[in-house]
């Protein structure tokens, strides 16, 4: 007892003297802020009770609710989400988006950028927001920032489009850029079946966040159950109206391309740090595409990257796990205090000397920050190919004439692969279905029938990915349309005495889907001639990834994910529309041969 006394007061001296705030010093405020079309968002204002001079607002707008009190007194707590800023000092600002919570208005799903001047969007309620604000908050300097993840994150970068002049730093972290090509909804064309059901109903059915009641633990069954993708409307009352959007616009059209941030952005116009997750499962490619569309237009040097070894979102926590990984400091807490806070504390605060390099990433693998003045840091590195060959094997030569040609698999939409050990809770409801699942050890399903695997030999020396992996690959179906599903993957020697736990681990690196019938691009499908050879392309995305020596690298493809992503019929038709009827099962064969050597290619760092 006498020990926990003493442990109390050591903490409460070092709170104070370290200058974190305690929950009583904060003076909370609620506001209905008008936007310009007379709609009031409903918003909590936390001024830290004994700040000395003015101090810079951040602002985090979301439409998950910004909760009950204590929710962001915890936040802004030592130990919480926002504690090195809080440290820092700033006025806290949270805001329930356009017609959420307790806020008016309609929400509408990703709405796209207003067309007519006079329009709203989520970047005019951001630009009256910090107007609002500025002008009537006692203390402030002037001085705003915006920050938040995914949704939220995303309606940062719709506030950066035409922001505010005070708007002065902003932070988009986890955001979407395009719902077809790669985010929330769908993955080059196949369609992401339990996140979208999911947070159709989610941000559907209410202007509070609800999950699907689903009557089973095994969510693998109920989607199975459901039949043809057709059926899922039923289940939908209320929220008919976001999936109708899906069904509606089943090719890349000017729905999707009106919905995509990339076609708004233009130059840098606030300095901003992009943020994400190497195991992010919702938003990576977003995230990465924002950053690099503005660093291409990035004339002043404002633009910024961190990418760490996070699942979507986990640098406002502890960031010490991620399913059976460790890394030691915590990568979360280093993010935040030398990355997040010096960034907000120059561009709002002007203290500090602003030298910061263009790139923060963490070299999984190897479990250490590296600092780079571009990403990817394309003069660092060569190209090289892993190649696919027979009896399960991979290797960095390409293949002899007198290899066999190919490797096959019957793939079946009634008995589709798992994409996390069973059984799968509902994607929002789940830390496995919608966070974890990456991390799954893909022993799980290495020898099933339908899924090929290809492996190097242990090895000789570390291979230290630095950049964009894309798989080029050459394939035939018995079928009209196909999925290709390629993960990358480490696999960990079986004597791994440094963590047994890991011994053996199938760690996927990288993974992507390609719908078939988009090989020749996103804005029509055209069927798959029947046991001919074609040539696909999947970007796997970029990553920074250390192979130790005594690793091995390992390929596995398959045609089904299920149910992160619906079953493709396998005949072509509108999958929308597709009946029992239509769904088949079709032979794939994957060609590794001199004539169809297909490998995956990346760039690695060339001084490790
Ligand atoms: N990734 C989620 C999302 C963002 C935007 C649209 C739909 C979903 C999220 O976690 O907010």
């Amino acid at each position: 007892m006498k020990n926990r006394y003493f442990f109390t007061l050591i903490l409460s001296f070092l709170i104070t003297v370290s200058g974190y705030s305690q929950p009583d010093q904060w003076d909370l405020q609620t506001a209905m802020i008008p936007m310009r079309d007379g709609v009031k968002l409903f918003t909590k204002i936390y001024t830290p009770k004994n700040s000395q001079g003015d101090l810079p607002i951040l602002i985090k707008r979301t439409p998950y609710g910004i909760g009950g009190e204590a929710d962001f007194n915890g936040q802004l707590n030592p130990g919480g989400t926002f504690d090195f800023l809080a440290k820092d000092g700033y006025i806290f600002v949270f805001q329930d988006a356009r017609g959420k919570y307790g806020s008016e208005g309609e929400f509408v799903m990703i709405r796209p950028v207003a067309e007519k001047e006079k329009d709203i969007d989520e970047g005019t309620d951001a630009y009256d927001t910090v107007d609002w604000l500025v002008k009537n908050v006692e203390g402030n300097n002037g001085r705003v920032g915006i920050f938040g993840i995914s949704y939220d994150g995303w309606l940062t970068v719709m506030a950066a489009l035409k922001p505010h002049p005070a708007l002065k730093a902003v932070s988009p972290q986890a955001s979407p850029a395009d719902m077809f090509l790669m985010d929330d909804f769908s993955h080059n064309g196949a369609f992401r079946l339990s996140p979208t059901f999911g947070y159709t109903y989610l941000v559907g059915t209410a202007s509070t966040s609800t999950p699907f009641p689903f009557d089973q633990k095994d969510t693998y069954e109920w989607y199975l159950d459901l039949g043809p993708i057709k059926n899922a409307s039923h289940y939908l009352k209320g929220a008919e109206e976001g999936w109708v959007d899906f069904e509606n616009h089943p090719v890349y059209d000017d729905f999707w391309r009106k919905q995509c941030v990339l076609t708004y952005i233009d130059e840098v116009k606030v300095p901003t740090l992009n943020v994400v997750g190497w195991w992010d499962a919702e938003d990576f490619y977003g995230s990465m595409e924002i950053y690099e569309a503005w660093e291409k237009l990035d004339k002043n040097n404002l633009n910024y990257l961190a990418v760490g070894p996070w699942r979507h979102g986990n640098w406002w926590g502890r960031g010490n796990e991620l399913g059976p990984l460790t890394f030691e400091p915590d990568p979360s807490v280093y993010y935040r205090k030398n990355i997040e806070a010096p960034f907000f504390k120059y561009h709002l605060k002007e203290k500090g000397d602003g030298q910061f390099p263009n790139a923060w990433v963490y070299q999984t693998g190897a479990n250490e920050w590296r600092e780079f003045d571009n990403w990817p840091a394309k003069d660092l590195s060569v190209d090289k190919k892993l190649y696919l060959h027979p009896k399960r094997k991979a290797s960095f030569s390409a293949p002899g004439s007198t290899e066999s040609s190919f490797s096959e698999y019957i793939s079946d939409p009634d008995n589709p692969v798992p994409y996390a050990p069973r059984p799968i809770p509902g994607f929002w409801q789940d830390a496995l279905s919608k966070w974890k699942w990456k991390l799954s050890d893909q022993r799980f399903v290495q020898y099933r029938p339908d899924v090929l695997h290809f492996e190097t030999e242990p090895l000789e020396e570390d291979v230290v990915i630095s950049g964009e992996i894309v798989a080029n690959f050459y394939a035939s179906t018995t079928g009209t349309d196909a999925d290709w599903i390629v993960k990358l993957i480490d696999v960990y020697p079986e004597d791994f005495t440094e963590d047994p736990k890991l011994a053996g681990y199938q760690l996927m690196i990288a993974d992507e889907v390609l719908r078939g019938r988009f090989r020749n691009g996103f804005e029509k499908g055209e069927a798959i001639p029947p046991n001919e050879v074609q040539e696909y392309t999947i970007q796997l995305n970029n990553r920074h990834h250390r192979f130790r020596k005594g690793h091995k690298i390992m390929v596995q493809i398959q045609s089904t994910w299920f149910p992160l992503i619906d079953r493709n019929p396998q005949t072509f038709v509108n999958i929308f529309e597709a009946e029992e009827k239509d769904y088949q099962k079709a032979t794939h064969r994957i060609y590794h041969s001199t004539e169809y050597p297909t490998h995956i290619a990346f760039p690695i760092l060339k001084n490790k």
